[in-house]
């Protein structure tokens, strides 16, 4: 049956509706072919060849899919601030059924369930009955660097950009929970959002978080994401946002949620989206893992972002390096960084905390490089002592990647 959010028939896609004042984000039509660029990039592995694609709100992102789309973020995105923008935000979706076009002055969202009282709200309730609340933090595809993953593992064959760091503005998730008044019977909260699988074989993308961590007051839902609406492909008009915990959870145009005696078992619960049930939710490379659970937590990690690997850089001539760092909200400590293949680490100067859950910038102070190659390392530790591996852990979804990176430069 049509709902308040079955997406309108497709006649005006190619306008921007505008109705008091609210703007309908429409997608127009999505770019098929490689039409839009002859741009290409290469990703350091073996079938890495991808074309940089312009997509509606977007600027020419790393094409990986085309239906559904799936876009990277180009890594020299990284070092032009610290705050993801928007058109270069990264774009993963697992159904082909995603909406085009979406009324936000029609759109609703359902909280039913195991409550006292089922509420259906307008994205003007969520923003004028409920306190608001802003914060900066990383979403994180669990699969992130997934393509550097060796032995190879299947799944999107992603390098290193699909993640980005942006200030969501919303409501939370408690508030919500705490007005409908949730059942004793509880244990877990259930989002889908309006995207859907082309057919009845391929179930639709629902996800859940037990109840406990769905009302810690910081899981949210958020409307903004760096001042604007959220663009279309980021889940217009309305996202879930959990901070630290990898993207897999932050469903897109959330529009039900849904209190459940029981544990979610679906298919993106369980076999997709686990890792290996011990300390790290690593295993031996190749080997097949016994028990597995949830993926939660981002993991810690950091990266250089003014060099690329294989870059030259002026011998006997001061430079630094700069980049970013972030774990899944204990909060950085500590970043080191090696000119010299891990040999010897000094402290980088960290910037600014913009928040917990956000990147934190760092940079070194001004050093010089013999003529020769040479391997740039960096490695961040967190306040609960956590850091990463020198060498690269695996699984056999390429989840968690957090190896040390290394860039091998030249200075001449
Ligand atoms: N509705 C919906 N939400 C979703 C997904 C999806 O397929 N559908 N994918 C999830 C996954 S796995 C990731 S990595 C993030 C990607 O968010 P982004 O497209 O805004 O970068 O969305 C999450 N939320
Ligand atoms: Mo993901």
């Amino acid at each position: 049956m049509p709902n308040a959010n079955t997406p309108r028939p497709s006649m005006n896609r190619r306008l921007f509706l505008r109705s008091s004042g609210l703007v309908a984000a429409t997608l127009a039509t999505l770019p098929a072919g490689n039409l839009f660029s002859e741009d290409k990039i290469t990703l350091p592995f073996s079938n890495g060849d991808r074309p940089l694609v312009k997509y509606p709100q977007k600027r020419a992102l790393i094409r990986l899919t085309s239906r559904p789309p799936q876009l990277e973020t180009p890594f020299s995105v990284f070092n032009e601030g610290v705050v993801t923008p928007n058109d270069a935000f990264f774009v993963r979706y697992h159904l082909s059924e995603i909406p085009l076009s979406i009324d936000p002055e029609e759109f609703r969202l359902e909280i039913k369930g195991s409550v006292e009282s089922p509420l259906t709200l307008s994205l003007t309730d969520l923003k004028t009955k409920f306190e608001p609340l802003e914060l900066m933090a990383v979403c994180q595809c669990s699969g992130n660097g997934r393509g550097l993953s060796q032995p190879r593992v299947a799944g999107g064959q992603l390098g290193n950009g699909a993640m980005g760091n942006a200030k969501w503005k919303g409501v939370r998730l408690k508030d919500l929970l705490d007005k409908a008044g949730v059942k004793s019977s509880a244990k877990q909260v259930a989002f889908n959002g309006l995207d859907n699988p082309v057919s009845e074989k391929i179930p639709d993308y629902i996800k859940a978080l037990d109840l406990d961590h769905a009302r810690d007051g910081e899981v949210m839902l958020a409307y903004e994401m760096n001042g604007e609406p959220l663009p279309m492909l980021n889940g217009f008009p309305l996202r879930l946002v959990v901070p630290g915990y990898f993207a897999t959870y932050w469903v897109k145009h959330l529009s039900e949620i849904t209190v459940i005696d029981e544990p979610l078992a679906n298919f993106w619960m369980n076999p997709a989206y686990r890792i290996p049930d011990n300390d790290c939710g690593f295993v031996e490379p190749g080997s097949v893992p016994g028990k597995t659970r949830p993926i939660t937590r981002l993991n810690i990690r950091s990266f250089i972002t003014n060099h690329l690997d294989g870059d030259t850089i002026k011998a006997e001539e001061k430079t630094s390096l700069k980049g970013i760092a972030f774990d899944a909200g204990f909060g950085i400590k500590e970043v080191l960084y090696s000119w010299n293949n891990g040999k010897n680490w000094e402290p980088a100067i960290l910037g600014r905390d913009l928040g917990k859950y956000s990147f934190r910038e760092w940079s070194t102070n001004p050093f010089m490089l013999r003529r020769g190659k040479h391997e740039l390392k960096v490695r961040a530790i967190n306040r609960v002592g956590q850091t990463q591996p020198l060498e690269p852990l695996w699984n056999p979804a390429g989840y968690m990647r957090n190896v040390v990176e290394t860039l091998r430069v030249v200075s001449i």
